[in-house]
């Protein structure tokens, strides 16, 4: 684990979306992210106005949204911009290259036009970076998944090395981890973790909980990605604000 500061780190970072998002957390002071899991283009729209002042990044699952428009994406980059958060569609993507391809750039949703970030399974091996590397010419980075929160995943301690090396073939495009805890103590990689609440250990559906003080000081994560913690509280941006403070205190801790 690391202990500098996000903008140090940034000039370690070969990728040019890394860099921006690290430079953003210590700019707006937040490194937190929302996983904005509702089924309504209205209800996403609302949370991303709501809570974009307090968020670093929003996350999406664009295929459970009922009403998928294209207007829903664009509406989504405009207050993307207006807040100053970045957009990570969290599509998990498995295939072989050529199929990858398509997933993000075609189709009905159009991922590679507005997301800023993407993620996708080490799994299938190398070809699946080279096909979502080659699928746009915009500026967009990926997060491999080394690590799942949820239990009984098959990702051991090798495959999670592996799916660093491979990472680091691509230092231009991958970002860092979806993974509970830092690989390595390399600074250029972000560390993404789901799987987060102050309150609850797990779902019935064999989602783990921990919490932003043990995911950012103990196991060095960088950003927290909250869900339900915020969203189906009864009041979501006091809830924000509450988990924007707590990850944000473990973070000056972590590199005092
Ligand atoms: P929750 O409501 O905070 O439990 O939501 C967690 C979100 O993160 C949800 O969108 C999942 O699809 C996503 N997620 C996860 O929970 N665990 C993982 O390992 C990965 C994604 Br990858």
């Amino acid at each position: 684990m690391t202990t500098l500061s996000y903008t140090e780190r940034a000039k370690h970072s070969a990728s040019p979306m890394a860099k921006q998002l690290l430079q953003l957390m210590d700019a707006k002071k937040t490194n937190l992210a929302l996983s904005a899991d509702v089924t309504s283009a209205q209800q996403l729209l609302a949370l991303a106005d709501q809570l974009g002042a307090e968020i670093c990044l929003l996350k999406t699952h664009i295929d459970i949204v009922d009403d998928f428009s294209l207007e829903l994406t664009q509406e989504l980059r405009r207050l993307a911009d207006r807040h100053q958060f970045l957009l990570f569609e969290d599509r998990k993507f498995a295939d072989i290259g050529q199929t990858v391809k398509h997933q993000y750039a075609g189709g009905i949703y159009r991922i590679a036009d507005w997301a800023d970030m993407i993620n996708a399974h080490s799994l299938p091996g190398p070809g699946i970076i080279q096909g979502l590397a080659g699928a746009t010419t915009l500026e967009r980075g990926l997060i491999l998944i080394a690590e799942m929160s949820s239990a009984g995943h098959l990702m051991n301690a090798d495959y999670m090395q592996q799916t660093l090396k491979m990472a680091a073939a691509f230092p231009e495009f991958v970002m860092g981890f979806i993974t509970q805890h830092a690989l390595s103590a390399d600074p250029q990689w972000i560390n993404f973790t789901p799987g987060i609440k102050h309150a609850g250990r797990h779902d019935d559906l064999g989602q783990q909980y921990t919490t932003p003080e043990q995911a950012i000081i103990k196991q060095g994560s960088d950003v927290v990605i909250v869900g339900r913690g915020i969203i189906s509280a009864a009041d979501p941006l006091a809830e924000a604000r509450y988990y924007r403070e707590e990850a944000w205190r473990c973070y000056q801790e972590r590199i005092k």
